[in-house]
């Protein structure tokens, strides 16, 4: 139990893992953000920090405007409801009214109450680039990861003109529209000159295939990705297990590159909410176990979205090598909840599992999201070093460092095999 470097004593470990975790570049590997290039997909600034999905669920909690209505409203009235309502008519006591708040705070934003004019004022300033550097510098962040959908027509326009995204922006191949909503979007896939059908049946596996290597080609995506209902099963007589085994699941073989699966959102619980209208349900895990366990040669990062299916994906993430848990998705974005599941987590897998995303939908959240996700986590590390310690092992600032690496860096670039794709396509980034 020899180290060669200075060790800790138990009191200097929470401000050495709270150090370590600041001055660590952290990945963020799912978030919908967009590069520059993206132009206004790209959302960002104060109207869009307050009208996220997220505050906008709040917001109809607290006032008494309809949905319609709140709809009907240009995006500046809807931000000037939401400051109005939840941050002047009542305190920002939730997570995502905080995050604003936070947000203003590390950019050195004063936010007097009534002063959203000033607000604005700092953001018309800013000029983009330089923009995104300082929120990823200040947000100790070394690069994102995209959520890209080739169905969507504004965001397929961009890339068919061959934009090659800011290498900061990583590119995730998103395919709920074909396996959540294929009857409503095969017909697109086919137009675009693929042989596919609405039943899954004839050429279409090797045309989904020949869809998603050239999609991928054109993406270089470091992982695919979905989201899936608490109903998903698997294997099941369905058009989904159909167009995974026959398409998505052999694609990613050929790519090299993991499989996402965010598991348990309930979409369009309220429709009349839009974005904001989708609820969580507790998933059957045993669909994942059939998944690791028939694909052995396929990779999946994995997130449940409901917070009584976390033990049981630590579970299976002891069962199946190829199965790599990540984040505290969603509605779980919580500090209590955090820090129950990231306990959780390294009491049952060590650091062989990815703490955290943001899902971050707007640049400047980032700044909020990673702060509160460093503040929750450190000390639940510590403690675990204190306990070992307490157990005769010594710990040193270089175990903590190459736990955290590995934590927020080292399993990501694992599970989606970067450092050998990059080597063999020659690619830069
Ligand atoms: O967290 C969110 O912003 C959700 O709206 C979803 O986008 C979810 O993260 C997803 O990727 O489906
Ligand atoms: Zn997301």
């Amino acid at each position: 139990m020899e180290h060669a470097y200075e060790t800790l004593d138990p009191d200097q470990m929470d401000a050495a893992v709270a150090d370590i975790l600041g001055a660590t570049p952290l990945l963020d590997v799912h978030t919908h953000l967009f590069s520059p290039e993206f132009g206004d997909l790209g959302l960002w600034g104060i109207d869009d920090l307050l009208t996220y999905h997220y505050l906008e669920a709040e917001l109809f909690r607290f006032a008494p405007i309809k949905p319609e209505q709140y709809w009907n409203l240009s995006k500046r009235q809807q931000a000037d409801l939401v400051w109005g309502t939840l941050f002047i008519e009542n305190t920002p006591l939730s997570e995502a009214a905080r995050g604003v708040v936070a947000v203003l705070q590390a950019l050195g934003i004063e936010s007097e109450i009534g002063s959203l004019k000033r607000i604005r004022d700092y953001f018309r300033e800013q000029q983009l680039p330089d923009h995104i550097s300082r929120v990823f510098r200040l947000a100790g962040i070394e690069s994102v990861v995209m959520t890209n959908d080739p169905l969507d027509h504004a965001e397929a326009t961009i890339w068919k003109r061959g934009v090659k995204p800011d290498r900061r922006f990583q590119t995730a191949l998103r395919l709920d529209r074909v396996l959540n909503e294929w009857p409503a979007h095969y017909d697109q896939i086919a137009a675009s000159g693929y042989a596919v059908q609405r039943d899954g049946g004839g050429r279409t596996p090797g045309e989904l295939q020949r869809f998603l290597m050239e999609w991928s080609a054109r993406m270089l995506p470091v992982y695919l990705a979905v989201s899936l209902p608490d109903t998903f099963q698997f294997p099941a007589d369905d058009l989904r297990t159909k167009l995974l085994t026959s398409a998505v699941l052999p694609s990613c073989r050929e790519l090299d590159a993991p499989l996402a699966l965010m598991i348990g959102v309930r979409r369009q619980v309220n429709p009349a909410l839009r974005l904001a209208g989708d609820g969580s349900g507790r998933a059957d895990l045993r669909a994942l176990e059939a998944l690791c366990r028939d694909h052995p040669a396929n990779r999946f990062l994995v997130s449940v979205l409901s917070r009584e299916n976390q033990h049981e994906l630590c579970v299976c993430a002891r069962k199946f090598q190829n199965l790599m848990p990540f984040g505290c998705w969603w509605f779980l974005n919580n500090p209590s909840i955090v820090e129950e599941i990231t306990r959780e987590r390294l009491e049952m897998l060590g650091a062989s599992f990815i703490p955290q995303h943001s899902d971050a939908r707007i640049l400047e959240q980032l700044l909020y999201k990673w702060r509160n996700t460093r503040r929750t986590v450190a000390p639940v590390l510590a403690q675990r070093y204190r306990l070992l310690m307490k157990d005769g092992w010594t710990v040193t600032r270089e175990d903590i460092s190459r736990d955290v690496t590995r934590l927020f860096r080292g399993n990501f670039e694992q599970c989606t095999n970067l450092d050998s794709r990059c080597s063999q396509s020659g690619a830069a980034s």
